[in-house]
């Protein structure tokens, strides 16, 4: 029998895979397109090709009862939402060129009715735009379909639950779209859906992002001056919280993942003028990578001098945020990257969430503890925090683990 799905999901990454999975949980039919053959398979055996708790056992169980596919190709429906990724290229300009290809794939399925929804994180006027290329190519559509943007927003690590419970901000092109769009996501969404336009929505993503990315520079910043002052940032961040109207986040290795450490760069692509403490916030966490890397190095010259041979250095951690398999943008590759990039430094590695990777040899985290001079530590993972640590050895607590 024909499959009649009413939800086609182009992308079934990070974003695309869980939120058809949650839509198909409320019993709607959905079909998960992506380019990667591979992926399509997987899913239609039921299974899962990225780490996330609890979403395995959810795609299992909507494949199983029918009411999520995956293929390469979309197929006519009622909604068709687009969950692609938005990278950027050159001198950190945003590429929506995703966000183009898979609204060019849809638009032959298209429909009076249909509702189209941008998810993807986007430059401000991209729903916008997208309305003008559908348009361009199905003049006859003009006014009777519904076209929206609605930003995820959920944390790695805790998809499935936020996917459902946050609050969600929806904005059409005009105000039908909007109310099409709050209609739809009423339907599997247990937070409250805000209305407003594209526009706004667009931004509302960006500057979500932009705000904790300029609040970690700031814990940055401290850490940096913390170092020249010898004050214990950890402590001072502690006590300055006790204010009540004060609340600095923590300092660390830099800022990872592919949300935070990308988002503010399309607000500044738009606005170079205007954009200066989001821009300084970006390069203030950059900088924080390479001062870690720095202070690395230093404390190895200095072992060096005093011991009259090279440390064998324990790198902690490589993810890019505490208790996660996720490596992507992560500070700590970067780190790892540049100390084993010096051939003379014995530098052991572990990863407490992974147990291989195709660049550097894990090794047991107990273990390299011992083995190792200095001690580095690069994320705040959990298995971290009670470790026994002989007197004799340097430790270098970048991200606070051992002070929590
Ligand atoms: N970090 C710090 N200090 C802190 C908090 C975080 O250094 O006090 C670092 C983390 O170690 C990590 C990076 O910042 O390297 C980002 O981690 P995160 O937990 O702040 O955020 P993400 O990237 O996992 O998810 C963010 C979330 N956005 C906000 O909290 C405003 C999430 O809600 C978004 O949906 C997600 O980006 C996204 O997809 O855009």
């Amino acid at each position: 029998m024909e499959y009649l799905p009413k939800v086609v999901m182009v992308g079934l990454g990070y974003i695309g895979l869980p939120t058809a999975a949650l839509i198909a949980k409320s019993k709607i039919p959905v079909l998960g397109i992506d380019i990667n053959q591979s992926v399509v398979d997987t899913i239609n055996k039921g299974q899962i090709h990225i780490v996330e708790p609890d979403l395995d056992g959810l795609v299992h169980s909507v494949v199983e009862r029918g009411f999520l596919k995956a293929s390469t190709e979309p197929s006519k429906a009622e909604v068709f939402i687009v969950a692609v990724p938005t990278p950027f290229k050159g001198d950190f300009e945003p590429d929506i060129s995703y966000v183009e290809a898979a609204t060019k794939k849809v638009i032959p399925y298209l429909s009076e009715g249909s509702l189209f929804i941008i998810e993807s994180t986007s430059p401000i006027l991209t729903t916008e735009k997208m309305a003008s290329i559908i348009y361009e190519l199905r003049p006859e559509l003009k006014g009777k379909i519904f076209i929206s943007y609605c930003p995820e927003r959920v944390l790695p690590g805790n998809v499935i639950y936020e996917l459902e419970h946050n609050d969600r901000v929806i904005g059409g092109i005009d105000e039908a779209s909007t109310d099409k769009a709050i209609a739809f996501y009423a339907q599997f969404v247990k937070g409250t859906l805000h209305k407003t336009n594209s526009r706004t929505a667009e931004m509302c993503k960006l500057v979500e992002n932009s705000y904790r990315d300029v609040n970690i520079a700031f814990a940055n910043e401290l850490s940096l001056i913390c170092d020249k002052a010898n004050i214990d940032v950890w402590e001072l961040i502690k006590l300055a919280n006790k204010h009540p109207r004060v609340k600095i986040l923590q300092p660390g290795t830099g800022v990872g993942g592919h949300c935070i450490a990308v988002d503010p760069w399309f607000i500044v692509a738009d606005f170079k003028n205007e954009a200066k403490i989001i821009r300084a916030a970006r390069e203030i966490n950059n900088y924080k990578t390479l001062w870690v890397i720095e202070k690395i190095k230093n404390s190895t010259l200095e072992f060096e001098k005093l011991n009259n041979r090279k440390p064998t250095i324990a790198v902690m951690g490589l993810a890019f945020k505490p208790d996660i398999d996720d490596l992507r943008e992560s500070p700590a590759i970067h780190v790892a990257e540049a100390l084993t990039s010096d051939k003379s430094l014995d530098i052991l590695i572990s990863e407490p969430n992974i147990h291989t990777h195709n660049k550097f040899k894990i090794s047991n985290y107990n273990e390299i503890v011992q083995k190792s001079d200095i001690v580095v530590f690069l994320v705040a993972h959990k298995e971290f925090k009670n470790l026994e640590i002989d007197q004799s050895k340097t430790v270098l607590d970048f991200c606070g683990v051992l002070k929590k």
